[in-house]
């Protein structure tokens, strides 16, 4: 019996990157300085040392890059913008320079027939903005509408396709309050404040954007983990349902009209002596802006457990997954379980998967052959999930794998290798691994084998 799965004609098979983990020439043509310029010259706080300086050196070999993406028969590629290339100072002086290598990029992949999918925010904030106070202020929520203008005037009329920030969990939690990424503070209230700023920038420009770029589709991106009970207890109940609210809920409820879920407001109680003083009238409304589609990060899922809990499971037995170099769970169920609990529960029009993948560090054989055997199990039972969900009538539009190729993995520099082709950092070389040749086929075919001999 044959076990094809196949996908709608016009379903939109991509590819995903983001400026500063390619781009390189981080201060050519007139650019400016961003916080991840600043975090990586800075020492400790990426492996190594390692910087984006360079990175995959994309600035100057995009025109290879969309060869590259031609020959594996790509149809969307979702890149970054990079903020300080267009307003060095995040604010006020426009930088043609930097316009116009986004605006050839966009030309150069029309003409090749990729569809562009352009992220506003993915994480390289001008320097000068975070030294005024960064997204913990409201007046950078500001910036990002003047920067949104100008770039959504500048290509408006060829990209049709705009997510405003990319994982804004990453952007507040991640680097507000883990401190992982830059800027790199440990401060609660700083970034919850930073949340609210991300989402509120989101919504008071999907308007602008809508404006300036007729007919054009306007979306963001959240990275969801799919979060389990350890086991039945109602200790880790409790757990999962509370990791839950901040990581997921938190930054949907908002966006879909439902305020900040009062479950977790009220766990962060001790973080917030002035509650939510940041929230201003109008800001919940202005979130809530209807948008055009929803994009999904997944990578895994969290594993909910309540270290206290006497009738708890122990740790070990729940160690023994399959995991990416990354230590992440391989857990394709927790991509169909968000898939429906979004469409199920909030319903957005429509969805895209804008970032999937797995790092694993195979490299090129004595006939340089990348056989990254795991990677394309990977991707093939995630997107066996996917169509799963969409049988349930999840409206899933496409599908962006993460990523294109190898770069710099933020703080964890480039030894993760997340790319569906190879890079060389030494000599730039590109070579597509065998999970890029089986997309390739598998995007030609529109769909692919579930069960291959
Ligand atoms: O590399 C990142 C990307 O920038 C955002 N989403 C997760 C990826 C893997 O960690």
């Amino acid at each position: 019996m044959s076990t094809f799965q196949s996908f709608p004609s016009n379903f939109v098979w991509g590819a995903a990157t983001a400026s500063y983990q390619i781009e390189g020439a981080w201060d050519e043509d007139g650019k400016g300085e961003s916080i991840w310029d600043r975090f990586t010259h800075t020492p400790g706080h990426v492996f190594e040392g390692h910087t984006g300086d360079v990175a995959c050196d994309h600035y100057h070999r995009w025109p290879q890059d969309i060869e590259l993406m031609k020959s594996l028969g790509l149809r969307a590629y979702r890149f970054s913008i990079a903020w300080p290339r267009i307003l060095p100072d995040g604010r006020g002086r426009v930088n043609q320079a930097g316009l116009e290598f986004y605006s050839r990029l966009v030309d150069g992949l029309l003409a090749a027939g990729i569809t562009p999918f352009v992220t506003l925010y993915h994480w390289d904030l001008p320097q000068a903005l975070q030294d005024a106070g960064g997204w913990p202020a409201r007046a950078t929520a500001e910036a990002f509408v003047e920067y949104a203008g100008v770039v959504s005037a500048a290509l408006g009329d060829r990209v049709k396709n705009w997510i405003t920030h990319n994982e804004p969990w990453c952007v507040s939690i991640l680097s507000h309050q883990i401190g992982a990424h830059a800027p790199g503070l440990r401060d609660t209230e700083a970034a919850l404040r930073a949340a609210h700023h991300v989402l509120l920038s989101h919504g008071w420009a999907v308007p602008v954007i809508r404006a300036n770029s007729p007919d054009a589709e306007v979306g963001i991106t959240l990275n969801f983990e799919w979060i389990d009970p350890a086991c039945r207890s109602a200790a880790d109940a409790r757990m999962a349902r509370e990791a839950d609210g901040r990581f997921n809920r938190w930054f949907l409820d908002p966006l879909y009209g439902r305020h900040y879920p009062a479950d977790a407001v009220a766990g962060y109680a001790a973080a917030l002596p002035n509650g939510l003083d940041f929230v201003l009238p109008g800001d919940l409304d202005a979130i809530a802006a209807p948008t055009d589609f929803l994009g999904l990060n997944y990578y895994s899922r969290r594993v909910a457990r309540d270290e206290e809990a006497a009738d708890n499971l122990p740790q070990e037995i729940l160690a023994d997954r399959p995991r990416t170099e990354m230590g992440w769970e391989e857990y394709p169920e927790g991509l169909y379980g968000l898939l429906n609990w979004l469409h199920f529960g909030y319903r957005p029009p429509k969805l895209y998967v804008t970032e999937n993948g797995a790092s694993f560090g195979n490299g090129p054989d004595a006939a340089g052959r990348v056989a990254d055997t795991r990677r394309l199990n990977y991707l093939r039972d995630h997107f066996s999930a996917a169509r799963q969900a969409m049988n349930n009538g999840v409206p899933l539009a496409g599908y962006f794998v993460w990523s294109l190729m190898d770069n710099f993995e933020w703080a964890e520099g480039y030894r993760q290798r997340f790319g569906i082709v190879w890079v060389d950092y030494e000599t730039q070389q590109r070579i597509p691994k065998d999970s890029a040749l089986w997309y390739r086929d598998v995007i030609a075919a529109n769909g692919f084998e579930a069960q291959p001999d």
